[in-house]
């Protein structure tokens, strides 16, 4: 190919000289003989000399925009499962929006929580840390100003860049107003226990769902943000995370109620009574059944709860089209940097439960898609990638220094073709809240196997080869034959445990 193209260089460059010796004097003084040039000479020298100047121009630009920093925005769902996603292989959900961008982008099909619960995993996302060692989750307070400090949004407001926030922010801290230039916290409105717990918020005169809401905000803020610097945007949907106090759990807007209407959902895997007796005790009466019981215990529950939360996914994927729409009109989508990305998996009647929390693969896979409008890629990447990556892939985007005390890693490098989750094997996953309803666990999962236990009941462990057995029915921890990986895999997760509470700050 190489010598093709140089032989085809070397006629076009003979064929230059052949065309224009005539224009110029080489023997004297070079100069234009105009005089002698004919109409065909004319248009000859015009277009070589139009490419010449195109060539230059065209890198001239790229150069230009090498340097010139992308905007980057960060869309976080609340409880949005990784196969609630049509890219994802679900045939039933409509997530044409979700799908077209993860078609054009690195799409990461093994992506999942350190810690499966909305406080603790967002403070992970905020601080690049897990929870082991941010030591934030529910009922426990502020968290701590040092770990404030390190977090992406109080770094890069230092960084130059334009920020942004607004919806659920899920961690509990005074000085919010002061993390982002422009932003909102808000939640679902937990005084209505019903429909207007996501029906609460206005624009103009009219009461919106939560999701059109947080839309609107993003749309407003990228018309809004000033041109001479880049921005980030993050946006955090409440949906579609049910809203718990109210009997029918989950609420849309109205143009999306015959959406799903007449479709037939399949029952849930694993959803026999064997499975469900197979959880210790405390798990079979804990607040996972108390919500299996609020959502999916008669076959009309279960189907309505499913569409609802189906639909609820659906409103924000078309938010996500209307953002996109918004980047076009004001002439930023071409350096626009998206990345989307659940807070935890969830339970859709699997083992008879509901909710998250728990250390099962359902609770911590989650969507990950990351789209680079200068870098459009198809790439299924299947290396484990994290939440506590969101923060170094950020800043690698950014192209600021990303903190030594981070845990996580950029994965900004998948979209020039790079893979910099070669060496991942393993990551540690732990709900660390201690709360009578919800059992707290934590286990160590590598590409193939998972090793947890509940940490008030350390006899209880549970083991799983989840190469032969995806679906996590076969526990092995009692098995002689799996000994050896059982006492593997748990001191190593010890030994991970310890390093990482070694890592608190004061
Ligand atoms: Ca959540």
């Amino acid at each position: 190919m190489k010598e093709k193209a140089l032989k085809n260089m070397k006629e076009v460059i003979k064929d230059i000289r052949r065309r224009t010796k005539h224009i110029f004097n080489l023997e004297g003084k070079t100069r234009i003989l105009i005089s002698r040039l004919n109409g065909r000479d004319i248009k000859f020298f015009t277009r070589y000399m139009a490419l010449v100047i195109l060539i230059f121009l065209s890198i001239s630009f790229r150069m230009l925009a090498q340097d010139e920093k992308p905007n980057i925005i960060f869309i976080l769902t609340d409880d949005q499962r990784w196969d609630a996603l049509g890219f994802a292989g679900n045939k039933l959900i409509q997530t044409p929006e979700m799908d077209r961008l993860a078609s054009e982008a690195a799409y990461f099909q093994n992506a999942f929580v350190t810690t499966p619960i909305c406080a603790a995993s967002r403070a992970s996302i905020l601080t690049g840390m897990y929870e082991r060692t941010h030591g934030y989750t529910f009922g426990q307070g502020e968290i701590k100003q040092s770990y404030i400090d390190l977090s992406y949004p109080m770094l890069l407001k230092k960084s130059g860049y334009f920020t942004g926030f607004f919806g659920k922010f899920g961690v509990d801290y005074k000085g919010f107003d002061q993390l982002f230039d422009v932003g909102e916290s808000y939640d679902r409105n937990g005084g209505f226990k019903d429909r207007r717990g996501y029906f609460s918020k206005m624009i103009d005169k009219d009461t919106v769902h939560l999701t059109r809401y947080t839309g609107q905000k993003a749309i407003d803020f990228i018309r809004e943000s000033p041109k001479e610097k880049p921005f980030m945007l993050s946006l955090s949907f409440s949906a579609p995370h049910a809203h718990d106090p109210a009997e029918k759990q989950y609420f849309w807007s109205h143009e999306f109620d015959t959406m799903y209407q007449d479709l037939v959902i399949p029952e849930p895997l694993i959803k026999e009574d064997l499975y469900f007796k197979a959880l210790p005790e405390y798990v079979q009466i804990g607040e996972n059944r108390t919500r299996w019981y609020w959502r999916f215990d008669t076959p009309e529950k279960y189907q309505n709860s499913v569409k609802g939360y189906y639909r609820m996914i659906s409103e924000v994927d078309s938010e996500i089209g209307k953002i996109r729409k918004a980047l076009e009109e004001n002439n930023l989508a071409k350096n626009t940097v998206i990345i989307l990305m659940g807070d935890n998996g969830y339970f859709l009647g699997e083992r008879q439960l509901a909710g998250k929390w728990l250390m099962y693969e359902n609770s911590l896979r989650v969507p990950l898609i990351i789209f680079d409008p200068r870098n459009r890629i198809h790439k299924k990447v299947e290396e484990i990638a994290l939440n506590i990556d969101v923060p170094s892939t950020i800043f690698d985007f950014a192209g600021i220094t990303i903190p030594i005390a981070w845990q996580g890693r950029s994965l900004a490098p998948v979209l020039k073709g790079k893979n910099p989750l070669r060496d991942r094997s393993e990551f540690i996953t732990e709900h660390l809240w201690e709360v009578d309803i919800i059992a707290s666990s934590e286990g160590l999962r590598t590409t193939r196997w998972k090793y947890f236990r509940y940490r008030n009941d350390l006899k209880h462990e549970e083991l799983y080869d989840l190469k032969n057995d995806p679906q996590e029915i076969n526990n092995l921890a009692e098995n002689q034959i799996y000994r050896k990986k059982l006492v593997e895999m748990r001191s190593k997760f010890d030994l991970m445990a310890k390093d990482l509470e070694s890592k608190k700050l004061q």
